[in-house]
């Protein structure tokens, strides 16, 4: 078999990727280790820039977000009893975020992929990218017990953080940087209301709570935990009991609670791998980095490495340029970086650190102290949530 571009991942990056070089006229087979049930199956992120919200118009795959999603002018910082609004809209000239799930990101580009009739390959055992480093680069995995080879002129990394691409590239080619944060998440998914219209991020002494949804009918909780805690610990009375805690009591009291129908632990890292590309071979969203969810920016960064890598590869075929691609990697770097100081920023504002001495937590009661009070501060909040320019 061959193709154009071949695409480890049927992610968001992979997908969306995908569907984009279809829109181009660019043929790609996306290939998978999972079926699409499981991948359909994971919750993860929210929150989707505006960005991220024009290239899923671009792919044609935006209109049942624009049908079904909720359009966020602000949201609040939570702390000391009290709500600090966060107005997006009002700070940044008018742009705001887009609350969608990740889940719904994925079942709308895959089922574009599949009207355009473009080849997925699920449940693909041993995907492995090859000769990336010459001009004639292929992909070898198993299906059903036969191995089989695509020679394509470029592969995409799309395979996560967990993925066989980054793998794939000598050690002596890559530099990666890493923090592990002493806590993860547990979230839930529930159906019902939300407590408040908009998100609220809270600072507690107990220890951090996200109150964010799906729809109005479907909320989704975090609270910080330690890395440490086990599901099986976590009934839902004792999360609902948990989150109201770490709450203002006037959203405490308001809070609707349900049984969960999703609930999970996630551990919290920043994590960059540098450089992106490799010959023929291009990293994109987790496989080259991930963050703390707390900036919502891991899908959104995985939108703009998509959006760089998809710009070069459309000059490559159609311009015969290859400045696109030969700019990938810096460009999308310099945006990753800026994404991966806001979440830790972002994190470290609003979390509480086991080491945390009485200096470390009087700094970050006076940041978030002069952030709500400070125009200039909020702004720059603002502009960073809502997603720097491409
Ligand atoms: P993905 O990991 O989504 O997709 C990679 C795909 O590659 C998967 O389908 C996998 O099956 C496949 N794959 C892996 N290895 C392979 C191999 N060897 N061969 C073939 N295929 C392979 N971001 C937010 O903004 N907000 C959040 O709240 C949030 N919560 C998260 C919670 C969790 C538990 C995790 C893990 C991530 C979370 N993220 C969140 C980040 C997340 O949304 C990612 O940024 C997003 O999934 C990135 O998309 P992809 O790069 O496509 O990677
Ligand atoms: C979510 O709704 O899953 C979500 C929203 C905002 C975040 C993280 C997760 O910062």
């Amino acid at each position: 078999m061959r193709t154009q571009v071949a695409i480890i991942g049927s992610g968001p990056s992979g997908l969306l990727l995908g569907q984009l070089l279809a829109e181009a006229g660019i043929d790609t087979v996306i290939l998978d280790r999972a079926g699409k049930d499981y991948i359909l199956g994971r919750v993860r992120a929210g929150v989707l820039e505006e960005g991220t919200v024009g290239l899923l118009d671009k792919a044609n795959a935006g209109a049942r977000m624009h049908a079904e999603g909720l359009q966020h002018d602000g949201f609040s910082l939570a702390f000391d009893g009290r709500d600090h609004r966060i107005d997006l809209f009002g700070l940044t000239g008018g742009k705001r975020v887009m609350v969608y799930g990740q889940t719904e990101v994925t079942h709308d580009l895959m089922a574009c992929r599949e009207s355009i009739g473009a080849l997925s390959i699920y449940d693909a055992a041993n995907v492995q990218p090859h000769d990336f480093d010459g001009q004639a680069p292929f992909v070898t995995y198993e299906k059903d017990g036969v191995a089989h080879r695509i020679d394509c002129d470029f592969i995409a990394g799309c395979d996560g953080f967990h993925g066989a691409s980054r793998k794939a590239v000598p050690e002596r080619s890559l530099r990666t940087f890493e923090k592990v944060y002493p806590f993860g998440w547990l979230g839930i998914l529930a159906e019902v209301a939300p407590v408040s219209h908009e998100l609220i991020y809270a600072n507690h002494p107990r220890g951090f709570a996200l109150c964010s949804m799906r729809s109005a009918h479907r909320s989704r909780y975090y609270i910080q935990c330690s890395l440490d805690e086990k599901i099986e610990n976590w009934s839902d009375a004792r999360f609902w009991d948990e989150v109201r805690r770490r709450l203002p009591a006037h959203h405490a009291e308001a809070m609707f609670v349900a049984p969960s129908f999703e609930k999970s632990i996630a551990p919290l890292r920043s994590f960059v791998a540098e450089p992106m590309r490799f010959g023929r071979l291009f990293l994109a969203g987790d496989a080259a980095h991930i963050v703390p969810p707390t900036g919502a920016k891991g899908l959104n960064l995985a939108a703009s490495d998509v959006h760089y890598l998809f710009s070069g590869l459309v000059e490559h075929y159609k311009e015969s340029s290859s400045a696109g691609l030969d700019a990938y990697s810096q460009k999308a770097l310099a945006r990753v970086w800026k994404a991966v100081r806001f979440s830790w920023w972002m994190t470290t504002m609003l979390h509480r650190f086991p080491d945390t001495g009485d200096f470390d937590q009087r700094i970050q009661e006076a940041e978030l102290d002069y952030l709500t009070h400070s125009r200039a501060a909020s702004t720059v909040l603002a502009e960073n949530y809502v997603g720097l320019p491409f």
